[in-house]
């Protein structure tokens, strides 16, 4: 569907209402109701809703701006257009796990989507301690095939490459590249953090081998376009329910690093399990593992099946694709860890800690384990060294 476009102007509730009414075939005369709920760094989100039939849907805009830091922070409209197809994309190879889009408008930067609110965004539910028993199932699935449909070995070389010239998307990419992997290793005024963390930032700073190796996970994540990436797959990103899992907001969707996008959902669930004790503590480990399990035997199979690659069958290099991602993989969870806990953007599962010397306690344990798997990403060559590290690391 297509919308009669205008020049880009901020929906207001009322505007949204309207726009939607103009889009949906809403029972005559419901009376709409509207709700700004976008949380998020950067964009609207307009949930429009018939109380009477329950029928609804989301209009999500971009602004022109980066709403986490106001109109000095200038964020290009293209990301909306970005965002709309690359939802349409995955959901070709993960169907179900996406929402489905009714609609975009490139002028307007607003996509149109299957409205999600009987699910909730799995960090709030998280952080009120939910199990979500699909969620690694779910997440495995979307990250092996999304991941592997769109890489080198499934797509023809110029398919791959026009997708990837599609999914440009520079001024986003920079935003990763500062925040995550360059300014939370330097003294850098977008950083955040209490002063109670001062003197183990500052070691972060000093620390020559750390940033030594992030440094080349930057130049991983700026030269290597191995697949269409999500490329901001944290637990923020993400609708869920006890039987059900969506993916949202892929307006950061570009050609990078494979490792990168799992790995920003395991550090997720890391800075979670950082969180929780015990069993709950458990049930989040078991998630980190099985993401891992089944994204990598879903891409095995995948590539075994479906490869096209003229190596796919020579001995050992799946295993060594496989193994590179992994250590990517750490590696990104590290620096994503690390900014989450000092950078500009922050999580809630820490922030939220009312406590001021435990919140401090987990959050050097978050720089920790950050820190240690990226120094150890070579070493750590299982999922299974993993929990174990942040076994040792739990104390
Ligand atoms: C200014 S944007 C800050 C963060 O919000 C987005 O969700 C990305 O994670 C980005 O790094
Ligand atoms: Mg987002």
């Amino acid at each position: 569907m297509t919308i009669a476009s205008k020049q880009y102007e901020a929906l207001t509730e009322e505007k949204a209402i309207a726009l939607a009414q103009s889009l949906y075939p809403f029972p005559e005369g419901a009376e709409l109701v509207c709700r700004e709920i976008g949380d998020g760094n950067l964009n609207y989100v307009f949930q429009i809703k018939d109380p009477k039939s329950g029928k609804g849907l989301i209009i999500k805009q971009a602004l022109p701006y980066a709403k986490v830091v106001g109109e000095s922070w200038p964020l290009t409209l293209k990301r909306a257009t970005i965002e709309a197809n690359a939802l349409q994309k995955h959901s070709e190879f993960a169907p179900g796990l996406v929402p489905a889009v009714y609609a975009m408008d490139e002028e307007l930067a607003i996509t149109v989507m299957e409205d999600l609110s009987h699910l909730t965004i799995a960090r709030e539910g998280l952080i009120q301690g939910a199990a979500y028993p699909k969620l690694s199932e779910d997440i495995g699935e979307y990250l092996g095939r999304t991941l592997f449909h769109t890489s080198d070995f499934a797509l023809h070389p110029f398919e791959k490459k026009r997708l990837a010239v599609e999914y440009s998307n520079p001024e986003l990419c920079k935003i990763t590249e500062d925040l995550i992997f360059t300014d939370p290793f330097f003294n850098n005024d977008t950083n955040d953090y209490e002063p109670e963390l001062q003197a183990t930032v500052e070691a972060i700073w000093n620390n020559g081998p750390l940033k030594l190796e992030a440094a080349k996970l930057k130049f991983s994540f700026l030269t290597e376009a191995e697949a269409l990436l999500h490329g901001d797959l944290h637990t923020g990103s993400i609708f869920a329910s006890e039987s059900e899992t969506k993916v949202i907001d892929p307006e950061f969707a570009f050609y990078g690093p494979i490792g990168f996008d799992v790995g920003l959902f395991l550090a997720n669930l890391i800075v979670q399990s950082i969180t929780r004790s015990g069993e709950e503590r458990q049930v989040i480990v078991n998630h980190i593992e099985r993401t891992w399990e089944v994204f990598s035997t879903r891409f095995s199979e995948l590539w075994d099946r479906e490869g096209i690659e003229a190596y796919k069958d020579t001995a050992d290099y799946k295993e060594f694709i496989l193994e590179k991602i992994f250590r990517d993989t750490l590696g990104f969870a590290g620096c994503e860890l690390i900014r989450r806990t000092i950078g500009l953007a922050h999580v809630k599962d820490l922030d939220s800690i009312e406590d001021k010397n435990l919140r401090i306690r987990l959050k050097k344990k978050a720089l920790q384990t950050g820190q240690t798997l990226i120094l150890k990403r070579s070493e750590l060559t299982t999922i299974s060294a993993v929990s174990g590290l942040l076994e040792e690391l739990k104390q």
